[in-house]
């Protein structure tokens, strides 16, 4: 069935103060230069790559606590994520934000949220990123984005762009869980969110966990945000990423994965985050995200 292609606007967030390590702001950059735009075009979408001026300059913020590291500049940055995200939505656009760090995705959320009242997120990570200021092991908020959008953990970022919580943990799943702590584990339990690690991929294979996947974040949703860590992918094939664990997705699971939402046409919003060319084998894992993109924008092999 043909869809009508939205114009996709990809908006970049070198943004890397949510995690411990540098370089992850580097990651839209690579991404871009990894031949992304052309990519897009030649599956028939029209694109624009958005300059990053719409971020605030965050060097002299030096708000910071020892379980909340950097989160002056982490929120201002993400406020104006926020803002360009639901910029695009409202103009009818795709966004597809680039970043950068994970701590981003509590701006790409607030943004894809507004004027939804039941937004589904999709959230591919090695990791829960639900940890809360009282449970991160850390202090890197990158570890706590996904528990902000679902309203628990610092009020100011809670209530980005106003609307709290973002989404309802019934239509949020994880995939590729294979790094939690303790309190991610209680939480994941408390507000009975669906997690699908990688013993079930292992088990039940890629294909029936995203199929189930897929059923429950478009059940009954207006929106679907896919928020896609690029660790959940094998350290193998994706060496450039501040935290690889390994075990993560096979090269032709990953694809699948991304292929199955292209079929589904549910994804209306999306960020690929964490991608750290700092710590790549040349471009290996930016290139892989290009692939990955297209693969979620309907690039198929026949
Ligand atoms: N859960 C740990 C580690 C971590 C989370 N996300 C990444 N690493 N990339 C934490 O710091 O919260
Ligand atoms: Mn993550
Ligand atoms: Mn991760």
């Amino acid at each position: 069935t043909a869809q009508p292609k939205r114009p996709i606007t990809v908006i970049p967030v070198p943004f890397d103060w949510g995690a411990s390590r540098r370089g992850a702001a580097e990651g839209p950059q690579a991404i871009i230069l990894s031949g992304l735009e052309r990519k897009l075009q030649q599956l028939g979408f029209s694109c624009t790559i958005e300059s990053s001026r719409y971020l605030p300059d965050v060097l002299a913020d030096i708000r910071s606590s020892s379980n909340m590291r950097h989160w002056g500049k982490t929120l201002s940055t993400v406020e104006a994520l926020a803002h360009k995200t639901a910029q695009a939505v409202a103009a009818g656009q795709f966004p597809l934000v680039l970043g950068g760090d994970h701590s981003i995705a509590i701006g790409s959320i607030a943004g894809a949220a507004q004027g939804r009242q039941r937004l589904g997120v999709l959230w591919i990570d090695a990791h829960g990123d639900l940890n809360t200021p009282d449970t991160t092991p850390s202090g890197n908020i990158h570890g706590m984005s996904l528990a902000c959008c679902l309203g628990h953990g610092d009020s100011r970022f809670v209530a980005v762009s106003g609307q709290q919580p973002k989404v309802e943990p019934d239509r949020v799943v994880l995939v590729g869980a294979r790094q939690l702590d303790p309190g991610e584990r209680e939480l994941i339990r408390a507000l009975g969110i669906t997690c699908f690690t990688m013993h079930d991929i292992d088990r039940y294979g890629m294909a029936n966990v995203m199929e189930k996947a897929i059923r429950i974040v478009s059940d009954g949703t207006d929106g679907v945000h896919l928020s896609f860590d690029i660790d959940s992918v094998d350290p193998g094939e994706a060496p450039g990423t501040g935290t690889r664990v390994r075990g993560g997705f096979q090269y032709r699971e990953v694809h699948l994965a991304m292929e199955m939402l292209a079929e589904a046409s549910i994804i209306t919003s999306a960020d690929i985050v964490e991608v750290n060319p700092l710590l790549d084998n040349g471009y290996r894992t930016a290139r892989l995200a290009v692939e990955l993109i297209a693969s979620l924008f309907g690039e198929r092999i026949l």
